[in-house]
């Protein structure tokens, strides 16, 4: 059963996005993911030690100095190693990710799936749309040419439009939540209420604001949702935020001291497509089919190491072999 009060999903229907405190037991569920993760940046300082990218591993500090003083050594955000995907081209038969016991275990935590169902409906899929981010302060960051910090805030987008037209009917749902306290000066999500009842905007490529700049990356103009309106989403740990497919969201910057880390993950009701069929998904609830929930986090890691091969055999060398995206570059919103 769901455990969201009908008030609760009438919220979420109207406004888009729904904010649930004290979801996951920062004990029992984060505090053994940001465990894990001290082993994967042992991994990456001894990678990036040898390769005399770094002048130490740095283990004597903390582990958000460590990342930041790493990051701001390389001027880059090592996001590959830290990452529960893959990227969508360039992908080589030893490309790093991380699909760890505890990072399985926030995954299919009870509670949250709870939420989920009472969203979706009790037959929950696993999207493999899902990412961590690890943001470091930007003061602390070499800027680009562009005179932004090398890791920044994420730009305007609905999630509607990462993935692949095949998944244009689906109801999938995003699930954000921080590892560690996200308050607003380390630049959690801003979402634009209710505009999730609006179409599937155009996402221009380099279009920040309303007009071009080379470093934006894609994004949706600003003349095509009600910017000003836009809310901040600070959340301390333990709370997620979930948002409809369609809700227009960014992140602000960080200009905290601390990194900013979290996770965004996606289900949708089983049997839908995730669009992103090259990636593994799993069952992660069945009311129906309890049998064919995945409950083996290395069974879920032998799903990313075979679709790991599969990839390190496509999309290379700027061949587009199987299609991600979905946007041309042309489109009069753009100009
Ligand atoms: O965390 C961020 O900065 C962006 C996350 C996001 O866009 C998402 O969760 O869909
Ligand atoms: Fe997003």
């Amino acid at each position: 059963m769901g455990s969201l009060t009908q008030a609760q999903v009438d919220s979420f229907n109207e406004q888009g996005y729904l904010v649930v405190e004290d979801v996951l037991d920062p004990e029992a569920v984060l505090d053994p993911v940001i465990q894990e993760y001290h082993g994967v940046l042992d991994r990456l300082a001894d990678h990036l030690y040898k390769q005399g990218d770094i002048a130490s591993r740095y283990e004597e500090l903390p582990f958000s100095e460590r990342i930041t003083r790493i990051s701001a050594e390389t001027g880059k955000n090592h996001q590959q190693f830290y990452d529960f995907s893959l990227p969508f081209s360039g992908v080589k038969r030893d490309t790093p990710f991380w699909t760890g016991p505890a990072v399985f275990n926030a995954f299919v935590y009870e509670p949250l799936l709870d939420v989920i169902e009472s969203l979706i409906g009790p037959e929950i899929y696993s999207n493999p749309v899902q990412h961590v981010r690890i943001k470091p302060p930007e003061q602390y960051l070499p800027k680009n040419e562009h005179g932004d910090a090398v890791i920044g805030m994420t730009a305007w987008h609905q999630d509607h439009g990462v993935v692949t037209p095949e998944a244009d009917d689906t109801k999938m749902l995003t699930v954000w939540f921080p590892l560690l306290d996200a308050p607003i000066e380390k630049g959690p999500l801003r979402v634009v209420p209710g505009s999730h009842r609006g179409d599937l905007l155009t996402h221009c490529l380099n279009y920040m604001g309303n007009k071009l700049t080379p470093a934006a990356g894609r994004q949706i103009p600003e003349k095509l949702f009600a910017a000003d309106i836009a809310k901040p989403i600070p959340l301390d740990r333990g709370s997620v935020v979930f948002l409809h497919k369609r809700m227009v969201h960014s992140s602000l910057p960080n200009v905290s001291e601390e990194v900013r880390w979290s996770f965004d993950l996606r289900y949708n009701p089983t049997g839908e497509p995730t669009g992103r069929h090259l990636f593994p998904g799993f069952v992660a609830r069945s009311r129906a089919n309890p049998e064919t929930e995945l409950r083996d986090p290395e069974r879920w890691t032998q799903m990313w190491l075979d679709a790991r091969e599969r990839m390190s055999q496509i999309n290379q060398d700027g061949q587009n072999d199987v299609q991600f995206g979905r946007w041309g570059d042309d489109h009069p919103d753009c100009a």
